[in-house]
This record gives structure tokens, C-alpha cells and sequence, in this order.
């Protein structure tokens, strides 16, 4: 979904996460995009020079850098904050399945409250980090919050962010395997926790 709004002149970045996983090696990567594997506490960093590359070419190239909730609130949240800073314009996706899952589910800093992972098996003691609320406190031209259990309110978030000039963040709640709750539940999972207030989608 997050592709067919973003459209084919775009350029990705990357960090370790799911997202390196269903990507692909190059030069067959699934998303027939170019993409920019690049380290965990360089996303944004990155994503600013390929952005400063492009501008340099007179390209209107779309950058999107696209990270789990590991690479964002925990390990890229530096270079993040100072790319907001310093207005970079492009877009900023999060895509928080509450862990660390392609290492095998260990706890992150957006994990909730209660949750098992495989290093928080009597439950997570700590609440989860608001990050959309982090991020909205630097005032970037435009955040939004939603679940992969709603894509067409991603893919409509998505279109609008595309039009506007500045930092984009968009922060998708995608709540997939964790201990004690089965696959088939995620989607059923990620809607009720929109309509019970858990998880925000403004
Ligand atoms: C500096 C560094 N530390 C640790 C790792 C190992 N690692 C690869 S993916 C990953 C988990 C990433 O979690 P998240 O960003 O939430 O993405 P997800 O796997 O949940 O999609 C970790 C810890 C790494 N690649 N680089
Ligand atoms: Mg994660």
C-alpha cells in the first residue's frame, strides 16, 4: 500500500529490520525500487544526504526512509530529531510491530507496558515510548499516526505527506507475532487497539 501511494520515482533508506528481510537481495530486490540498506543509527543521516544528492542532480526523486520501531525510537532517534531540526524534506515512515522481531522478539523502547517478548517473558515492566508524540514535539511540517489494520488510511496519509514540503513522519502501529498472541490475530489485534484508544490513528 505504502508503494503504490509513494509511486516508482523514489529512492528508500533502509536500516537492519523485517523490511531488509522482505526486500530481497539486489539486484532482485521484491520492491523493484531502489533501496538503501544502511545502519540503524544512520537512517535519517543517510536519508539527508540522498536527499542533498538529488537535489544536486535537479531530481524531484521522493525520499523515504522506512524503519522499525527498533531503528526509530531506540538506536535512530538522534539522527532523526536532528534531520526534523533541520527541515529535511522528505518522508520518515515507522512501522512499529512493538519489538525488536528480526533478531526474534526482544523488547524495544515502543514495546507496551504488560507485553511478552523473549526478554521480557513475565512481561514488559516499562510503558512504551511515545514517539509520534517525540516527534510532533519537534514541529515538523506534518505527523500522523495509523494501523496496518486500516491500509487505505495509511495509503490516504501517505498521498497527503507526498504533497506537503518539510519532514514527514508517519507512524504505523503494525502489531504482528508476539508471545501468547497467534499470527491470525494481528490484523483483528491492530483494529482493536485503534477503536479501544490503545493506539492512536490522527
Ligand atoms: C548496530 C546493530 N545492532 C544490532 C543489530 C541486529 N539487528 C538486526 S535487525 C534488529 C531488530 C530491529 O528491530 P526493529 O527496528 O523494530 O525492526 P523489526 O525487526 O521489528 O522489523 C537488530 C537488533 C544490527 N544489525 N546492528
Ligand atoms: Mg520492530
Amino acid at each position: 500500500m505504502g508503494l503504490k501511494a509513494i509511486g516508482r520515482d523514489a529512492i528508500f533508506i533502509v536500516p537492519p529490520s523485517c523490511l531488509t528481510v522482505v526486500q530481497g537481495l539486489y539486484p532482485i530486490a521484491s520492491s523493484q525500487m531502489p533501496v538503501l540498506n544502511v545502519t540503524f543509527a544512520s537512517t535519517a543521516a543517510a536519508a539527508t544526504g540522498v536527499l542533498a544528492a538529488m537535489r544536486r542532480l535537479k531530481k524531484p526523486t521522493q525520499v523515504v526512509a522506512w524503519a522499525g520501531d527498533g531503528g526509530t525510537a531506540d538506536i535512530g532517534l538522534q539522527a532523526l530529531s536532528a534531520a526534523i531540526e533541520r527541515v529535511e524534506d522528505f518522508i520518515y515512515i515507522c512501522y512499529d510491530n512493538e519489538a525488536y522481531m528480526n533478531t526474534g522478539v526482544q523488547r524495544s523502547s515502543t514495546t507496551p507496558k504488560g507485553v511478552l517478548t523473549n526478554n521480557t517473558v513475565q512481561g514488559k515492566v516499562e510503558q512504551k515510548k511515545d514517539l509520534p508524540a517525540i516527534v510532533a514535539a519537534h514541529n515538523p511540517a506534518y505527523v500522523a499516526t495509523c494501523s496496518a489494520s486500516f491500509p487505505l488510511d495509511f495509503h490516504d496519509k501517505l498521498l497527503k505527506a507526498k504533497q506537503i514540503k518539510g519532514f514527514k513522519y508517519i507512524h504505523i502501529h503494525t502489531p504482528v507475532l508476539r508471545l501468547g498472541v497467534e499470527d491470525r490475530m494481528a490484523i483483528a489485534v491492530g483494529r482493536q487497539s485503534v477503536e479501544s484508544g490503545l493506539v492512536r490513528s490522527l
